[in-house]
């Protein structure tokens, strides 16, 4: 990207968390070279970086487990100008944007949480949809941010107790 458009981005710094995920290609290789690549957009820092984890795939089951990992990131993009900057690296490490719901991906990237916002808009839905049953984005998300809120599903602490393992397991 070559510089940053005024309306891509906003006056306040804004913590935003988001979730990595990948099953195809190397997907520890995949998921570290996403941090770095999101570490590089422009308006983007990162704060904190979870744990590799280890997951069973949620979905169909004839795909390879996969490697989930959550980053929180300081950004002033917008959470669209967010969204098409992770949607860019997924596409960099070869995203192939299937017709099977639940497939297997080299990358996913999702937005989170942005600051305390809820936002539901055509191609984004913040807080990410699914994010109190899936211990693969809960466990991660905890580990960096034990004491997070998540906007109108409370407590990350309570999630998480309420949520089983599902064969989740923190990578050595
Ligand atoms: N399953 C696991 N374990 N981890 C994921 O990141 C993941 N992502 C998905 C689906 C296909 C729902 N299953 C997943 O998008």
């Amino acid at each position: 990207m070559i510089g940053l458009n005024m309306k891509d981005s906003v006056e306040t710094l804004v913590a935003a968390y988001i979730g990595l995920g990948s099953n195809l290609d190397n997907p520890v290789a995949q998921i570290n070279s996403a941090r770095t690549a999101i570490g590089s957009i422009e308006g983007v820092s990162e704060l904190a970086f979870s744990s590799l984890y280890h997951s069973l795939p949620m979905g169909p089951q004839d795909q390879p487990d996969y490697v989930n990992a959550a980053l929180c990131i300081e950004t002033c993009l917008t959470p669209l100008a967010l969204l098409r900057s992770l949607q860019a690296i997924e596409t960099m490490q070869g995203r192939v944007r299937k017709e099977e719901r639940w497939g297997a991906r080299t990358l996913d990237l999702d937005i989170l949480l942005y600051g305390d916002q809820e936002i539901d808009v055509s191609d984004l839905k913040v807080p990410h949809t699914g994010i109190s049953e899936r211990s693969f984005v809960l466990y991660p998300l905890f580990e960096i941010a034990p004491r997070l809120i998540i906007p109108g599903k409370g407590v990350l602490a309570d999630l998480v107790a309420k949520c089983p393992l599902n064969g989740l397991r923190q990578m050595a």
